[in-house]
């Protein structure tokens, strides 16, 4: 008898418990299937109320105990911490929500019924991250739940929750072979492990092993010639094995794993090579929440979401902020994406959370060692936003060591805030560099990622950089023709992934680059572009049923299939005579039909733009050809007289404060076009400008909730940030800065004299 495997997501009770006392009887339960979060609909909804605390979950299930067999219990993810619970007595607890861990629950375990419980608590603590970010923290028994039945003498189960075995391909210089390990761990009583035989099975060869007193087994195996997985034009992958041979009455064990034979290295100048060869990366990151459905998603919507992904082209992902489940970096193994993989250590640091960003970092490299996919581990997400502390530093050096003591074959990365200083020795910390960047959205101007990149790599022409998240929200039903910085139309979000794209596709030695984000997901605390509850940074919506036209220009780039797609197509009602017609395609020519009729055909690259007179109704068709194909798309528009309301919805709009910059200046004294950091040096416009912000950062506060409330700034980065104009860091806040407001501030810095102003006049 070998191992047997039995799902055990069905007939489970559920209750919120806020004590630690388990009721008696099971009044007020409920029955639930997994996978199951409670924050399914209250996660989403926006107001940063989602229910956090304790809750219950109870099985009662029946067991035929062998004589030499143990029972062992495997959870896949249960947020975020976990107890459990057999027959009234407690075995384990496990801190962390996104990792696979074990139970042995054979000693326990009654001959007829028994009764297991697991709690789950996702309240709020300072010791389990994450605990402030932009995301929801749903509670729950939200992935697979299996119970395990093994022989007494098994594959390691009790080993921070890893499969038993790993697999190490060491390639060839020149990739023509590979030398390939293959370990596998025992774990049984004492003293029964020594001399126990395995065969360990490699790409079809097979050693037998004696194991030694630790029940380790370790082979080698040469692949001559060697299979490369090799990315996505073909991401071939072996299989090895590890067999225990049945002896003295206990069973036989066998567990199995995919591996891939890939050799990848990161070059400053040039980014990233695989199997010798550039291959430059880019893709998006992903959270795996659903509608509906909070974190507790099925392997139909893991498969949809990697569809999405390859449909767009994209050749790498970056799975954020957490460990995710383990189908999906099988798919991402099976399809040839590149992964970034890491830990929920983000926003905010917690000192008294050092041991579980070690804990969470030993379960995500030990349990996902053996896919190819993954070629980094992430240390953090914007950690100094709650200011920097040597406390913090040392967090960071111990998980940079453990990654390279765990898995000496992959580098580290950190993922820093855009308010970092580039020069800070934090960066120059993990293996690779990247950081998150902004400009073009939350701050800025979209040029200035292209000078942020060029300063840096001129300054550390040796560094390897990226950019580990980029995005600008967009809500679908917002509409313009004339897209703005912060005014969640689908229009600006386009544009500004067409600046992001040229930035990348000029500067090759950045290493990889991930938009944030693939899907627009849950964040409680957020309430803005018209979805309280919802970041809008997706290239898809949360029901993954609407690319939005951003997610076009990605498969412009990094697609093969031949496309072609009309944006603007929910930008139906248009005042505007003529109108633009933009086309984004990866074919060489494009022709545009109205109502029937050719009215030009263009020839260029991705993006094409068609102005056309509009009066009426219009048909339009874009037809796309080149190398002997074709493909076409199709919309319709319309004249308007006014402007379709429904496409600005209330507290969406970029405020238009002023048309002209000469009503806002006034020769000789302070205006809104001064930079904060100049308003901000004369104690007179200070004084102004300080009464006005006080109100407006409270109700900024509010709005932004937990991570606006963490984000620190040190007084250098707040120079930094200051150089922009008072006006342009009022459309950061949006339409907070009302119209009159902003008109009053702007009247009574006119009445401040500007010395240096004057001077130059
Ligand atoms: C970030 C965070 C991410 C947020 C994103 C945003 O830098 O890493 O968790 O969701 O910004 O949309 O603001």
């Amino acid at each position: 008898m070998g191992r047997n495997i039995q799902i055990f997501n069905s007939n489970w009770q559920f209750k919120k418990l806020r004590t630690d006392h388990f009721p008696e009887g099971e009044k007020d339960f409920a029955p639930v299937t997994l996978p199951h979060t409670w924050n399914a609909a209250d996660g989403q909804d926006g107001g940063n109320d989602f229910d956090r605390g304790l809750c219950l979950y109870r099985k009662h299930f029946e067991v035929r105990k062998e004589p030499d067999r143990e029972y062992w219990l495997e959870v896949r993810g249960a947020a975020m911490t976990a107890s459990v619970t057999l027959n009234g007595k407690m075995l384990y607890t496990h801190a962390g929500g996104y990792s696979t861990f074990r139970v042995n629950l054979t000693e326990g375990l009654f001959e007829g019924e028994n009764t297991l419980d697991i709690t789950c608590d996702n309240g709020r603590n300072d010791t389990v991250y994450p605990q402030k970010a932009d995301f929801t923290f749903y509670g729950g028994l939200y992935r697979d739940v299996f119970l395990l039945e093994v022989p007494r003498v098994h594959f390691a189960l009790g080993y921070h929750g890893t499969p038993g075995i790993r697999v190490t391909p060491l390639l060839a210089e020149d990739l023509t072979s590979a030398e390939v390990t293959v370990e596998a761990w025992l774990e049984g009583p004492a003293g029964t492990l020594a001399g126990r035989e395995v065969e360990l099975f490699a790409g079809g060869q097979k050693k037998r092993c004696l194991s030694d007193a630790s029940g380790h087994v370790k082979a080698e195996f040469t692949f001559s010639p060697v299979h490369l997985w090799n990315g996505k034009a073909d991401p071939y992958l072996y299989t090895a094995a590890a067999v225990l041979a049945a002896k003295d009455g206990t069973g036989m064990d066998k567990v199995s794993t995919r591996f891939g034979c890939r050799r990848f290295l990161v070059n400053p100048e040039r980014g990233f090579f695989l199997n010798g060869k550039p291959y430059r990366l880019c893709g998006a990151a992903r959270h795996q929440d659903r509608p509906g459905k909070g974190s507790a998603i099925s392997k139909e919507d893991h498969e949809e979401d990697i569809a999405l992904l390859l449909e767009m082209g994209a050749n790498t992902v970056r799975l954020a902020h957490y460990q995710q489940d383990s189908y999906f970096y099988d798919l991402c193994d099976e399809k040839g994406l590149i992964v970034w993989a890491e830990i929920p250590y983000i926003t905010a640091h917690m000192p008294a959370g050092r041991q579980n960003t070690l804990d969470q970092m030993t379960e995500l490299v030990l349990q996902n060692y053996n896919h190819p996919s993954i070629i980094c581990w992430g240390l953090s997400n914007e950690i100094t936003g709650g200011g920097k502390t040597e406390d913090l530093v040392e967090n960071h050096r111990l998980l940079n060591d453990l990654c390279h003591h765990l898995d000496p074959t992959r580098l580290t990365t950190m993922a820093n805030i855009f308010m970092l200083d580039p020069e800070d020795p934090l960066v120059f910390l993990p293996d690779i560099r990247s950081f998150n960047l902004y400009y073009g959205w939350y701050v800025g101007e979209l040029s200035e990622n292209d000078r942020w990149f060029d300063r840096f790599h001129e300054k550390h022409p040796d560094q390897v950089i990226g950019l580990s998240e980029y995005g600008a929200d967009a809500n679908p039903q917002y509409q313009t023709g004339k897209p703005q910085k912060g005014d969640w139309t689908e229009e600006y979000q386009a544009l500004y992934h067409e600046h992001m794209l040229q930035m990348w596709s000029e500067r090759p030695y950045i290493w990889a680059m991930h938009a944030w984000n693939m899907f627009d997901f849950a964040a409680d605390g957020r309430d803005e572009g018209g979805k309280p509850g919802q970041n809008q940074k997706g290239l898809v919506t949360f029901d993954r049923k609407l690319k939005k036209d951003a997610f076009y220009i990605y498969k412009a780039w990094l697609s093969d299939e031949p496309f072609v797609h009309l944006c603007g197509r929910r930008y139906v009602n248009r005042t505007e005579n003529p109108t633009e017609v933009k086309v984004y395609s990866n074919l060489p020519e494009v022709t545009l039909y109205v109502n029937g009729s050719r009215v030009e055909t263009q020839r260029g690259e991705k993006i094409f733009r068609f102005s056309i007179p509009l009066s009426d109704t219009a048909d339009i068709r874009a037809v796309g050809s080149g190398a002997g194909v074709t493909a076409e798309d199709q919309m319709q528009i319309r004249h308007v007289e006014k402007s379709d309301p429904s496409y600005l919805a209330p507290g969406s709009q970029v405020t238009n404060w002023f048309d002209r910059d000469d009503e806002i200046a006034r020769k000789g004294y302070f205006s809104i076009l001064n930079s904060v950091n100049e308003v901000k040096d004369n104690p007179q416009a200070k004084a102004v400008y300080d009464a006005f912000m006080a109100p407006l950062m409270e109700k900024v506060i509010k709005k932004y909730g937990d991570v606006a409330k963490s984000v620190k700034t040190t007084p250098e980065m707040q120079r930094r940030m200051d150089e922009m104009s008072v006006r342009d860091s009022l459309r950061q806040i949006g339409s907070l800065a009302s119209p009159e407001l902003v008109r009053e501030l702007n009247a009574k810095l006119n009445e401040v004299p500007n010395p240096a102003a004057k001077e130059r006049v």
